[in-house]
């Protein structure tokens, strides 16, 4: 696991996750058209393939919102309340939460996430690098309504959600999950989040097309979780990786596109493939500092500072909930 995306993630799935993976994986490849939910990315190899991504000079969200992150630090800490709670929706990398935790003084810090054996190893190196800190995972999907440990619940609560994360949810979808988070965190809470800014789209294009073809990889890697995973027997060289700026709908698209007609078995199931066909596998969304607001104050919060970099490419906002 690594830098933000896991917050999408379960790696090292139960056998529970197992099933709900074959299960979305077969009902999304019978749509019309065919499509796979991004979250299946993040097994241990893709999970390495992503923060190799991060490393990517065309790849700018993660140094840029670091950056921020590293610049704001004393703004930032200003506006924090006193002997808080910091809770991640989503625990990848610490190398953000480890910045904040440096720069403003929490008392708790509450990482979520489903995959518990990762969290619980990031858990103990926080509490050997920050001593004062009570750390206290908690081991839930952080798009649900999951509870916040008894040892933090008079505590003031600031919320974390980095990467850029909720650019790929579905609108909608960012709106059910700010709403949850502002219920658990409840009102007066603080949450800061980052969000990939609208740009140039020859920006978007480098860092979705990067000229290594890391993230081909990272995409096509999907069908090699599936073929080990769930038997599917997906020729790699037969499908070939695809990022386009939806320009109407404010995204990049990530596709698997088939080269040729071809018939694919998994699961007892067969999927034909015409030439050209593709298999829709991520929006990634950009927002401008409005639309973000807008979707912010549609979800019960209040946009109360935004900070970018100089050059405008990635935001990260601080919001407060509203009662
Ligand atoms: C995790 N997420 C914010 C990344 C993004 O930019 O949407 C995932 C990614 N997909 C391709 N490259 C990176």
């Amino acid at each position: 696991m690594n830098v933000h995306a896991p917050a999408l993630a379960n790696a090292h799935l139960p056998d529970q996750q197992t099933t709900a993976f074959a299960q979305d994986v077969v009902a999304d490849l019978a749509q019309h058209p065919k499509r796979l939910s991004p979250k299946y990315f993040y097994d241990a190899t893709g999970s390495d393939l992503f923060e190799a991504i991060t490393r990517l000079p065309e790849y700018y969200p993660t140094r840029t919102e670091l950056g921020i992150l590293r610049d704001r630090g004393e703004e930032i800490a200003a506006i924090m309340p006193e002997h808080a709670a910091l809770i991640e929706f989503g625990a990848g990398a610490t190398t953000k939460v480890r910045l904040l935790l440096q720069t403003c003084k929490f008392a708790a810090y509450v990482p979520v996430d489903i995959s518990g054996d990762f969290l619980n190893a990031q858990a103990d190196a926080l509490r050997r690098d920050f001593p004062d800190l009570a750390v206290h995972p908690v081991t839930a999907d952080f798009t649900t309504q999951f509870k916040l440990p008894d040892a933090v619940r008079e505590m003031p609560k600031v919320g974390f959600f980095p990467g850029s994360t909720i650019g790929n949810f579905e609108p909608h979808e960012a709106c059910r999950f700010l709403r949850s988070a502002r219920d658990i965190l409840g009102a007066g809470a603080l949450m800061i989040v980052g969000a990939d800014l609208e740009k140039d789209e020859r920006i978007l294009h480098h860092a979705y097309n990067d000229a290594e073809g890391v993230t081909a990889r990272f995409n096509l890697n999907l069908l090699v979780r599936i073929n080990r995973e769930l038997g599917g027997n997906f020729d790699l060289s037969g499908f070939i990786h695809r990022a386009i700026y939806n320009r109407e709908h404010h995204r990049i698209e990530m596709h698997l596109v088939s080269r040729k007609p071809q018939t694919v078995r998994l699961l007892g199931t067969s999927f034909a493939f015409r030439a050209g066909e593709s298999i829709h596998t991520e929006n990634s969304y950009k927002y401008s500092i409005e639309r973000f607001g807008a979707l912010a104050r549609g979800s019960g919060w209040k946009v109360r500072t935004t900070w970018t970099d100089a050059a405008k490419m990635f935001s990260v906002h601080a919001l407060v909930a509203e009662g």
